[in-house]
């Protein structure tokens, strides 16, 4: 059986790694951090992906998948490492993807298959790949494959998005693809497209650009029916009714580690060319400052208010906290001196400190829900109404169950509602 070397055991390449050692490839893990290796070996390694830690311990046990801190001799190369944003913030780091590759020149052989997995500016694999992995001396397109195939999976649905999501394919030659394809069809369910590397590079791209264009309309319009008088959350739900019609929700901004990010590689190919793109960035980053502004005015005639914010993760139901929305808004309250407490069920590593709930909202002049974690459905208006000091709670989501919170005294405002009670 071919022997695959998955370089990155991060949120992507663990469980790629896993599946291609479930279905019967020798599969080598390689990642630089001991931790995740250690963890993984001692079976400590825990994630709240579903299914995930019973087949990582199921591929380690049969010895299909083992584990290594830098890459080997391989049929195949899967690289899965970080392409986070550079210190301007708008420009992709594309160290990891170099290093990466420098390490895997001198290890590549005649017939070997090159993937690389992680979003990039379009023309990375022609421009950046291409040229480090020729200096072994060998052609690409001729003495090795070389891959565009880009993960699109949602964190919190991994495995079962891994498995049945359609695929895109990008070689640099129709070989390349073939190979590619062949590989990936072990374990995914879904269609597997073929394009050409620097398309499917720029595939990837558009599919997160479009998700942050439409998350930025929805907040736009949340603004502005606030300003009008009306609420956005019916408006969208109507508008949606038109079969061409899908705008998404607004939120207290776009965090985790692709969207906020993604677009950006797309403006720093064409900063003069790309318009739309770079508005929607700016309009989703400024609704934590929105946020603290719509607090500020509801709290402001109370001396020395306390802030319970609730949920500091990226999204629902999820540990992640990068690009956090919440930590924005955390960020901008501490500095202009408010007390501000938070809380949340999943997290558990965290920039800043977490409370327990109960001390989060105990005299508390305004609860800040940031996250609609399925866990704060259970909420109990009544019990908080005793705890907290003012019976406020603004909503960034929609999502508590209104009439029962306002039955129990609370002021209700929900982001993009400016409907007079
Ligand atoms: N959000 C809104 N309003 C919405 C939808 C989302 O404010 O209507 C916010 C969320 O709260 C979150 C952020 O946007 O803060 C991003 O969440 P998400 O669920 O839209 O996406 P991610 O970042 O978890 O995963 C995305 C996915 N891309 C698309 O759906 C096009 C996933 O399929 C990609 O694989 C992933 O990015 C990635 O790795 O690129």
């Amino acid at each position: 059986m071919k022997k695959i070397c998955v370089i990155g055991l991060g949120y992507i390449g663990l469980p790629t790694a896993c599946l291609f050692a479930k279905y019967g490839y020798d599969v080598k893990g390689i990642e630089m951090k001991k931790m995740i290796i250690d963890s993984i070996k001692n079976g400590t390694f825990n994630s709240p992906e579903t299914g995930l830690n019973e087949l990582v311990e199921e591929v380690v046990k049969s010895g299909k998948l083992t584990l290594n801190n830098k890459p080997e001799k391989s049929d195949i190369f899967i690289i899965c490492v970080p392409t986070p944003l550079n210190e301007k913030a708008t420009l992709c780091d594309l160290s990891y993807v170099k290093s990466t590759a420098i390490s895997i020149t001198p290890l590549l052989e005649k017939g070997n298959t090159v993937i690389l997995e992680s979003t990039v500016p379009p023309g990375t694999i022609k421009n950046v790949l291409l040229p480090i992995l020729e200096n072994s001396g060998l052609k690409a397109g001729e003495d090795f494959n070389l891959v565009y195939c880009p993960e699109r999976l949602l964190p919190g649905n991994l495995l079962k998005e891994i498995i049945n999501n359609d695929r895109v394919i990008g070689g640099i030659d129709d070989y390349s693809s073939k190979i590619a394809k062949e590989l990936y069809s072990s374990f995914v369910k879904g269609n597997i497209y073929i394009t050409d590397a620097t398309t499917a590079e720029v595939i990837k791209l558009m599919e997160n650009t479009y998700r942050d264009i439409n998350i930025a309309l929805a907040n736009e319009f949340a603004m502005v029916c606030e300003k009008l008088g009306i609420n956005v959350w019916e408006a969208i739900k109507i508008a949606n009714k038109h079969p061409r019609v899908n705008i998404h929700f607004p939120g207290p901004g776009v965090g985790g580690h692709c969207i906020p990010k993604d677009p950006w590689f797309i403006f720093e190919s064409f900063p003069n060319g790309v318009k739309i793109i770079k508005t929607a960035r700016e309009i989703n980053d400024f609704m934590p400052e929105y946020v603290v502004e719509t607090v500020k005015r509801y709290i402001k005639n109370i001396k020395n208010p306390k802030v319970a914010l609730l949920g500091v993760s990226y999204k629902a139901n999820v540990d992640d906290t990068r690009n956090s929305p919440s930590t924005k808004i955390i960020e901008i309250f501490k500095q202009e001196g408010y007390e501000v407490s938070a809380h949340d069920p999943h997290v558990k590593n965290y920039g800043f400190e977490l409370h327990e709930f109960e001390d989060v909202v105990k005299n508390a002049d305004c609860i800040l829900l940031c996250v609609n974690h399925n866990k704060y459905k259970k909420i109990n208006p009544k019990i908080i109404s005793k705890l907290v000091r003012n019976k406020l709670i603004i909503d960034t989501k929609n999502f508590i169950d209104k009439k029962l919170w306002k039955d129990a005294g609370f002021d209700v405002k929900v982001l993009g509602n400016g409907k007079p009670r």
